[in-house]
């Protein structure tokens, strides 16, 4: 391994907490300038809301399997007023708030403010991020967004009712969502914040990547986890100006009388607005040219992580790993021309529509490269069942479900009979939950033991991993035979049409699923928190791998390495015949005898 010790940074930082005042405590676990507090920081925080999210997504499915019952224990406490029921008003509320949570609180900032933040400087072996203000802004800026959604869910009577989507002109007409006057508001100032911090985490992590590579890590020599940070960062970059001006523009329209979104002559509960002369489909097309990108910045950052758990554990090279970079930059490019494709129904020119259709199943070439490259892999590999391998491969397996049915939609024709029916609900289940959530799972199985310098349990871990696995596809695959017979989604009772009535007990099944889902999730909490204390303390590198994070301290002090690494190869050179260790750390000098140099027999 390699070598010059340095000195580590400025002393400060160094744990240890007795002698330490409350100014330095605020300024070592709060107001942290270090890249991995504040990428702990933002996994607590998104970790809470993703149990805000899943208790959210449990009411929508109580009311779709027990419409107007009442809900057990709960309904008292949360809505009195109506006897113990979710109005069909707060279930409008329920859908929005949950996908809200889910996509801006929870995937977003966990992949890039928590993986992206603790994991960039470490991979790179750089000693923090290029910009650590800008970083600690990066979360501190959240909270006015929690503050804001909050606010905007708990403002009674209902809370925002616009979907995560925020149509106009219901979600720009003042109250045309019963009691969703300040809520919308506060929604749209909330989304902004979010906004606001993934900007300046990707202005960041573009300049850390570019310019504080440790010396002899070129770019293709970065682990794939940096290439997707890489890459999504500059999907933030491009993206996220056009949402957060079209935000701007809806906040106006609400507030200060423009008409960007309203068109002419507009009635709404028997009332004119006053403003006009807008477009309602503008909202959509400025919406999802962000919003499309966005599912990227969803999974690209999971693609990456998974594919560095893949080789580890099948201890072998990752296969095609320039045509992996290739797709990853392949599927963003594409996704800046794809945006349409939610849009086929709202009336736009069919020639239009087909390149959009075109451009779509585009997108399945680049994604299927990475899964052949992530099953070539593993073939003939010496496979090791680990539970964050389990969890990366059960991301692949899901991603081809939720890929699939991503190309049957892209078909206009099809589209026009499924949109807005359950079967997109199973799609985006199956990118998301199945895929960039179970990913998250095993990435911090996976870089836990860096993090804490513990491990997590691995029998607790399979249990949890395969219970997930099994609710997860009792909820979600259920939904794609819900969707082909035309199962409405976001409304709150669909057995109003008699045509949907026999599908109530379908719906119960995933109910049930759904809360056995939740309920597993205990398993992981009570592995998380009790590992951090009591996990068996482990070195450097307990998996034998190759990236530089592996060999900083377990967990890395302040200044992160205690030498300066120097990188001599990329990092899936596992099972390598110049060593004799299955593995061959990208610090670690090749052999000094030119004999023993492993020579490529095509050059
Ligand atoms: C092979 C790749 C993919 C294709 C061809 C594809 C295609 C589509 C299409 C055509 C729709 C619109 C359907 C409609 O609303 O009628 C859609 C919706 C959606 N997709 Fe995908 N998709 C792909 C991958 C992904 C990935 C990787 C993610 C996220 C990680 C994702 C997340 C979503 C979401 C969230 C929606 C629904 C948005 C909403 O209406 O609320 N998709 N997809
Ligand atoms: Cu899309």
């Amino acid at each position: 391994m390699s070598t010059t010790a340095i000195q580590p940074h400025g002393s400060h930082g160094h744990s240890g907490s007795h002698g330490m005042g409350v100014g330095e405590f605020v300024r070592t676990y709060v107001f942290s300038l270090d890249h991995k507090i504040i990428g702990l920081q933002f996994l607590f925080s998104t970790l809470l809301w993703f149990l805000v999210g899943g208790l959210l997504a449990l009411g929508i499915r109580w009311q779709l399997a027990y419409p107007w019952h009442d809900m057990p224990v709960i309904g008292r406490m949360l809505f009195s007023a109506e006897g113990g029921q979710i109005s069909p008003e707060f279930y409008t509320t329920l859908f929005t708030m949950h996908a809200t949570v889910m996509i801006f609180f929870v995937i977003i900032p966990i992949l890039a403010g928590a993986f992206g933040n603790y994991l960039i400087p470490l991979m790179i072996g750089a000693d923090d991020m290029a910009f650590p203000t800008l970083n600690m802004l990066s979360y501190w800026f959240m909270w006015p967004a929690f503050f804001f959604i909050g606010m905007s869910f708990l403002w009674p009577p209902y809370g925002a009712g616009g979907g995560w989507t925020s149509y106009p002109p219901l979600s720009v007409v003042w109250d045309a969502a019963p009691g969703s006057h300040w809520p919308q508001t506060l929604w749209l100032l909330g989304v902004t914040c979010v906004g606001i911090s993934s900007m300046l985490g990707s202005v960041n992590y573009m300049t850390t990547i570019i310019q504080m590579r440790a010396p002899g890590l070129t770019m293709f020599r970065l682990p794939l986890t940096i290439w997707a940070m890489f890459i999504t960062a500059i999907l933030q970059a491009f993206a996220l100006p056009v949402l957060t001006a079209a935000g701007f523009m809806q906040l106006t329209d609400r507030t200060l009388g423009t008409g960007f979104f309203l068109p002419e002559g507009l009635v709404v509960n028997n009332s004119l607005p006053a403003t006009g002369g807008g477009q309602p489909i503008l909202w959509q097309h400025l919406f999802w040219f962000y919003s499309h990108p966005a599912v990227y910045i969803m999974i690209l950052p999971a693609m990456g992580m998974v594919s560095d758990i893949i080789a580890c554990f099948a201890r072998k090279p990752i296969f095609g790993y320039k045509p992996m970079v290739y797709s990853i930059s392949g599927i963003a490019g594409l996704g800046f021309i794809v945006w349409g494709h939610h849009m086929f129904v709202s009336g736009m020119n069919p020639f239009l529509g087909m390149t959009f259709m075109v451009s779509t199943m585009m997108i399945a070439l680049p994604s299927a490269v990475k899964v052949f490259n992530w099953l070539g892999t593993i073939w003939g590999g010496k496979i090791q069942f680990t539970t964050p391998m389990l969890f990366a491969l059960s991301f692949v397996s899901m991603f081809i479900i939720g890929g699939l049915s991503g190309i049957f939609m892209a078909a206009t024709p099809v589209d026009i009979f499924i949109h807005d029916t359950y079967f997109i609900v199973a799609h985006f289940h199956y990118v998301l939950f199945a895929g960039t959530a179970m990913a998250v799972f095993g990435s911090i199985y996976f870089w836990f033991p860096k993090m804490f310098g513990r491990m997590m349990d691995e029998s607790l871990g399979k249990v949890h991993f395969f219970l997930t696995f099994l609710f997860l596809n009792g909820t979600f695959f259920t939904m794609h035979i819900l969707g082909a017979v035309g199962f409405p989604r976001r409304l709150a009772d669909p057995y109003d049409y008699e045509t949907f009535r026999h599908l109530l007990p379908m719906n119960q099944f995933m109910t049930w699923c759904a809360i056995g889902m939740v309920a597993t999730q205990v398993i992981f909490a009570f592995n998380f928190i009790r590992s951090i204390f009591f996990g068996q303390i482990v070195g450097r590198n307990p998996w034998g791998a190759n990236s530089l994070e592996w060999m900083a301290p377990s967990p890395p002090g302040h200044g992160n390495f205690d030498f300066q690494p120097i990188v001599y190869r990329g990092p899936y050179e596992y099972g390598s015949p110049e060593v004799d260790t299955d593995f061959y750390p990208q610090t670690q000098p090749p052999p000094a005898d030119p004999a023993k140099r492993y020579k490529d027999p095509h050059h």
